[in-house]
């Protein structure tokens, strides 16, 4: 058959096959939380009563007490802000565990609270279940108080019974959090934990020290503009994708009294945002309990202010009332046609022929319209490709570029002074393979971001 009939044939049955994955590729738990992109990080314990980032594990297990203690609150504040997971810190650095854990005497069970009855963990769990808010803890494996952490084999069985107890006793678990800090030169059995991990919750993403999440590289909110998934760990590439995690409120992971003039004003947030998700990494932004054990006022009226921000800039997408076109189309294939870019499905998207690393994409909305923001994201189940591309509109009888970048993988969203043009395209002018890409974006920035500055 000869190119032109293969063509037509295979567009007819829509049998094109699709481009073969580019290894690696993400687990479909890590597929499922990148598209979560929001999270929500809890720090709370013993720390909360003594204005301290971290004690050194010699503070009176009775001072933790808070008065109105409502963990559900912290769930619901989290899923009216569009955060689909949370992480709740069931043991930090100094070894007070918020749950009554049976392998030591330093947890919730030795505070005044609820007479020692009550378990901060359960209540997160039960709620995130109930809400629909994946469930997730955060253990610290440097340990201030538990004497075993001198002894590492000791330690790495204490540290295992209660990973065993939260792997257990909480229902299904979405994220295991490991934190790296102060742990360099302590020898840790990882593969003993992760081991554990996924026997007990075969289901459960391992973070930071841990092969299913990397940390970003700082506490600012921030990925890097060029940010690939794709990483060299331990001489292997591998899919390893990363999540920015910062507090609210600057350098205050744990609530301070007087801390809320710390509290990031909301164009430091929408900041973030747009160089964290906006930069195709996921977000988890830590709002501290107090002492009460309720998420402060103020936090919770910023959360809520940036996401009806977000909300209001992402509501109406110009380009799903464009036409689009592509300059080349896999297989000529209506399976992979430009249009599929604009349908909001996640198994559907645009892909091109398998020796094309260079094309475009093309919106016209028919008449000029007036926009800020382009967002384009690749189809990442098959790998990441794109390395560079361009947001362009007509100039003459070319082009010009209004926005650079280089990667775009799950997200990658462009800002740039509001233009006018009827046409606007995504450039694509490198990438590791056939390029795919499942969706495309075009907004016009709410005015309260904008007020938001001034
Ligand atoms: C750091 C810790 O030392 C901080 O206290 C906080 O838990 C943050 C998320 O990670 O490494």
């Amino acid at each position: 058959m000869d190119l032109f009939l293969s063509t037509l044939f295979s567009a007819c049955l829509g049998a094109t096959p699709a481009p073969a994955p580019l290894p690696p590729v993400p687990t479909p738990q890590q597929l499922a939380w990148q598209q979560m992109e929001f999270g929500m990080f809890c720090h709370f314990g013993i720390n909360t009563f003594h204005n301290m980032e971290w004690t050194d594990g010699t503070k009176d297990p009775k001072t933790f007490n808070p008065t109105e203690c409502n963990p559900r609150q912290w769930v619901e504040v989290a899923k009216a802000a569009g955060m689909k997971y949370l992480v709740v810190t069931a043991k930090h650095h100094d070894g007070f565990a918020l749950y009554p854990t049976a392998y030591s005497d330093y947890s919730v069970k030795a505070s005044p609270w609820r007479d020692g009855r009550g378990d901060v963990v359960r209540e997160v769990a039960d709620a995130c279940h109930e809400l629909g808010v994946m469930f997730g803890f955060y253990l610290s494996p440097w340990d201030r108080h538990e004497p075993k952490y001198a002894d590492p084999p000791a330690y790495d069985e204490h540290f295992r019974n209660m990973l065993r107890e939260l792997l257990g006793n909480y229902g299904k678990v979405g994220v295991v959090w490991f934190d790296g800090a102060r742990s360099e030169g302590h020898v840790y059995d990882w593969d003993s934990y992760y081991a554990l991990i996924r026997e007990m919750q075969p289901g459960a993403l391992i973070a930071i020290c841990g092969p299913d999440i990397r940390w970003v590289g700082n506490e600012d909110g921030v990925a890097p503009d060029t940010l690939w998934n794709v990483q060299e760990r331990d001489g292997q590439q591998v899919w390893w994708p990363a999540e920015c995690d910062v507090p609210i409120r600057h350098g205050q992971w744990f609530y301070h009294t007087n801390g809320e003039r710390k509290l990031r004003s909301l164009a430091e947030l929408l900041e973030i945002f747009y160089r964290s998700i906006g930069h195709g990494a996921v977000l988890l932004l830590n709002i501290s309990p107090d002492r009460r054990g309720l998420l402060p006022e103020a936090d919770v009226a910023r959360l809520a202010e940036l996401n009806a921000v977000i909300s209001e800039t992402f509501r109406t997408n110009l380009a799903q009332s464009a036409k689009v076109t592509a300059s080349n189309t896999r297989g000529g294939d209506a399976a992979f046609a430009s249009e599929r870019t604009i349908e909001g499905r996640p198994d559907a998207y645009w892909a091109a022929d398998d020796d094309v690393t260079e094309a475009w994409l093309e919106l016209d909305f028919g008449e000029a319209r007036t926009f800020d923001r382009f967002a384009a994201r690749e189809h990442i189940a098959l790998g990441q490709r794109v390395a560079a591309h361009r947001i362009e509109i007509p100039d003459g009888d070319g082009w010009t570029a209004i926005s650079e970048g280089t990667t775009i993988g799950y997200n990658r969203i462009h800002r740039f002074p509001a233009t006018t043009a009827r046409r606007v395209r995504l450039h694509i002018t490198q990438s590791r393979a056939c390029p795919t890409i499942q969706a495309l974006g075009v907004y016009k920035a709410s005015p309260r971001e904008a007020a938001a500055k001034e």
